[in-house]
């Protein structure tokens, strides 16, 4: 037996190997709480939803780019064809669409999760590719905190506030007195973390926040966002009118005349624009408890209560990353930072404000101090780029004007779209718009391991094969541990890793080395160590051991920074410790804003109403909030195939939470198959019934395989996939990041006699 060290983004593990197949996965020893999801790592290489061979869809391969013949995309047969081919065919693609249109029409923005191998990233590989092949189009910012993260950066400075180098958990149990959880701090997401994790620690965190005595509230329309035994009180607010209360508390201290002058005056600029605004100098409308009831659901009592408790008791607040992730998006991270502000939390241990914490495994976790390894990406000769979230639009809309970030910049004429190690046709809005943006461009590759929703869309289809069938290194500035993983397997089939891929069409287009540098596989992997392990030496006088032992042992620990207090200097002397925005200090009215004027991003911290919302007008139509968690039993859209994603469904399909009042008035029992709804699609979901979500909220997790099929009433999803459903819009005009939690549906129960989706009946069991 042989045991191979190894790692998944849901964290580092042993893999058994008997006789070249694989017999068991052992969790890392030091890993308190290892994720479940361990559990489904060997269903990589079930053959049934593999892709074996390079294949190109016939009707590509007879019509090429001719306009109809695109819109068969998803429908054609595929023809394998062969590497020779495959790479000769995309090589000249590529060649092609540069030479005709420039390298602006190659759009390689290509995101996505795929391995927490940071070597065979295959994001980074084919960017590396494209910018030896002189440039693409990219993207900016991300899915996870498009909104959040362009606002932060002008109020607080820079990345830390929601990346994991503000103020942790651990510094709670020490010195807060309340502890306001917005969205969640759930082992769900915790689980989780780019390019890995050694401890799982958010639950020893929570029991000594609850030894400690520290009061915890949790605003959610979910009960179950933060584990049962830390005793929560729970405020079921409605979905995305955060803002609201979290303004609503500011206007209630600084009513009673309890907010911190000194802070607001020392540390923050425009606070007296902010606190006008509050007390109704703009719109006539004091934003007061009662206002926020209105808005909210949670009564005004306990509002002004807790305004009391924030006023006089050292206060934490975590908040989600899924906050942000609504039409204006910006507003409850704004609001967090003005209601910290006011009550002059900011940089005290154990007080302010904190993004994102349990979204991910890292944030809130010490932070390396070492260079995590990463492949460099080169230099991007071209300009082009895309917010992330509009890549609809994009293909829909060539050379017209978007916004972003205060600036007016064109989308490009996309005429090739190179895809490798994510899967928009999960993780984008409004599926059936993405769909007809999908027919513009001439030619689409996609490079994956299984036959995702978006491999079957595409035009030429790479087989990747898994990070068990090759050798890489894991690793990220939010954990404490860089990772061996160790190829455990063969690679199934005709599938190559990522980098012979990218090699392979590298050569082709005469750029292999440059692209390579001369290196092979384990010379990158070598030389990627050394690089953080030289970085040690230099910058921390760090001693990482050489390659071969690390190699050998499988991981290596790493110095980190703990106990962060974040802003704490900056609190103590403002001038010497300027922060990167306008002012120097905590922007609470921002005149850059003021200058652009966007409708949807007024320049303070603001409540405005949502287009979609329990309160919006569309709610007599379609009453229900849809909340597209993140999913339990797998990553995203992978291993949707694998046991403990399988685990979660209902009756092969992903599973829908329902509160048990709105299900008695649908007719629904638990097990019954209900239909989602409105006017951009349809899908199918399992139906369980829990009080611990509020009446009004639906809750179906992302990532189920889309599978559709035609009916009279049009395109049915039969596996549970929310994005048929939600909103394709960005977040506002300043930050254009992704609005899929601004979402309302209708239900009914589903009485029609649709099949089970495909992996419910192939694949492992
Ligand atoms: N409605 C709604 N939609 C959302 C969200 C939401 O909250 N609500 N969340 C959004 C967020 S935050 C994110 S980050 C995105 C996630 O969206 P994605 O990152 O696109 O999702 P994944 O399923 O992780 O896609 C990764 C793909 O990489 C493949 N892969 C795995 N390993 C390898 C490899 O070694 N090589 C190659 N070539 N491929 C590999 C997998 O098979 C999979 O198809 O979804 C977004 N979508
Ligand atoms: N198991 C697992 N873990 C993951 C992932 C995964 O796919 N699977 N994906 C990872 C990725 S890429 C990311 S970006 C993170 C995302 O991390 P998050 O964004 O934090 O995760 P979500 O599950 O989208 O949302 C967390 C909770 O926020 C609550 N919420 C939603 N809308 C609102 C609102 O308007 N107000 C309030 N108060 N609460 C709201 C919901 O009840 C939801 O359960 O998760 C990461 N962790
Ligand atoms: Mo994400």
């Amino acid at each position: 037996m042989q045991r191979i060290p190894h790692c998944a983004h849901w964290g580092a593990f042993t893999v058994l190997v008997d006789g070249g197949r694989i017999a068991g996965i052992e969790p890392f020893g030091l890993d308190p709480a290892p994720s479940p999801i361990l559990a489904s790592v060997p269903d990589w290489l079930d053959p049934s939803v593999r892709i074996h061979e390079p294949m190109v869809r016939e009707g590509w391969l007879q019509g090429s780019r001719d306009g109809e013949r695109r819109k068969q995309r998803g429908r054609d047969r595929f023809v394998a064809v062969g590497w020779d081919e495959a790479a000769r065919l995309v090589a000249g693609e590529i060649d092609r669409v540069r030479t005709t249109f420039g390298n602006d029409s190659i759009f390689a923005g290509s995101y996505g999760w795929g391995s927490a191998g940071r070597f065979h990233n295959a994001q980074s590989q084919v960017r590396r590719l494209m910018n030896c092949a002189g440039g693409y189009t990219g993207h900016v910012e991300t899915y996870s905190v498009g909104a959040g993260a362009v606002i932060m950066r002008h109020v607080t400075g820079d990345d830390s506030i929601f990346y994991g180098r503000a103020s942790g958990l651990d510094t709670v149990a020490e010195h807060a007195k309340l502890l306001l959880v917005f969205g969640g701090l759930s082992p769900r997401t915790a689980q989780v973390e780019a390019g890995g994790i050694a401890r799982h620690a958010l639950e020893d965190n929570l029991r000594r926040i609850k030894a400690s005595g520290v009061r915890v509230v949790l605003v959610s329309p979910r009960r179950d966002d933060i584990p049962e035994w830390v005793d929560a009180e729970w405020w079921p607010i409605a979905p995305n009118t955060d803002s609201a209360l979290l303004l609503a508390l500011a206007q209630e201290i600084v009513a009673a005349g309890r907010h911190d002058r000194d802070f607001l005056e020392r540390c923050c600029s425009g606070a007296d624009r902010f606190l006008a605004y509050l007390g109704g100098a703009e719109d006539g409308t004091a934003k007061t408890a009662e206002w926020a009831q209105t808005i909210t659901d949670i009564p005004a009592p306990k509002i002004r209560a807790l305004a009391a408790e924030i006023a006089s008791r050292r206060t934490f607040i975590t908040m989600s990353w899924s906050l942000q992730r609504a039409v204006h998006g910006e507003q409850p991270w704004w609001s967090a930072v003005g209601l910290a502000s006011v009550a002059g939390h900011m940089g005290k241990p154990g007080g302010g404000v904190t993004f994102g914490v349990a979204s991910v495994g890292g944030v809130g976790a010490p932070q390396s101090l070492t260079k995590a390894p990463a492949l460099p990406q080169g230099v991007k000769p071209n300009k082009s780029f895309i917010p992330v979230a509009r890549i609809a639009d994009m293909l829909l809309n060539p050379g017209q004007p978007f916004t972003y970030d205060g600036g007016v910049h064109r989308y490009p004429d996309a005429r090739l779209v190179y895809w490798a190690g994510g899967n928009p046709f999960h993780h984008h809005q409004d599926l059936a718009r993405l769909e007809r943006a999908w027919a513009a461009p001439e030619t689409i590759v996609v490079q994956d391991l299984v036959w995702t929703p978006t491999a079957r869309r595409a035009d030429i289809v790479l087989p990747a094969c898994s990070s068990l069938e090759r050798n890489d290194i894991a690793g990220t500035r939010r954990s404490d541990h860089v990772f061996a993983m160790r190829q455990a397997v063969q690679p199934l089939a005709q599938s190559r890793s990522d980098f012979d891929i990218m090699r392979d069409i590298a050569g082709r287009l005469g750029v292999e080395a440059a692209f390579t540098e001369g290196r092979d596989e384990i010379g990158w992997l070598r030389h990627l160590y050394e690089d953080s392990r030289t970085d040690a030496a230099v910058r921390l006088d760090f001693a990482m051991p050489p390659f071969e032992t690390f190699w050998e042992q499988g991981f290596v620990e790493v110095p980190t920074r703990g106990h962060i207090v974040h802003l704490a200097e900056f609190r103590r002397d403002p001038e010497a410790h300027k922060l990167g925005t306008e002012s120097g200090r905590i922007v609470l009215y921002s005149d850059k804003l003021a200058a652009l004027a966007l409708p949807d991003c007024p320049p303070h911290p603001a409540w405005i109403g949502k287009p979609e919302g329990l309160r919006a007008t569309r709610a007599a139509t379609y009453p229900f909030h849809l909340i597209t968690a993140q999913p339990e039993g797998r990553l995203h859209s992978q291993l949707d195939f694998g046991c403990t994603s399988r685990a979660g469904k209902t009756a092969g399909r992903e599973t829908v939470l329902l509160n048990p009042i709105d299900a008695t008035r649908l007719g629904m029992v638990a097990g019954d198959t209900a239909l989602l709804h409105n006017d951009r699609g349809r899908c199918l979901a399992g139906v369980r019934i829990t009080d611990d979500v509020r009446p009004g909220v639906a809750v179906l997790p992302t990532g189920a395989w889309h599978e559709a099929i035609e009916t009279a009433d049009g395109s049915l999803d039969i596996a549970g996939n929310p994005n048929v459903l939600t909103l394709d819009v960005g977040s506002s005009g300043f930050s254009q990041g992704c609005a899929a939690h601004t979402c309302l549906v209708g239900i009914v129960r589903y009485e029609g006699n649709a099949p089970l989706p495909s992996l419910a009946t192939a694949g492992p069991v």
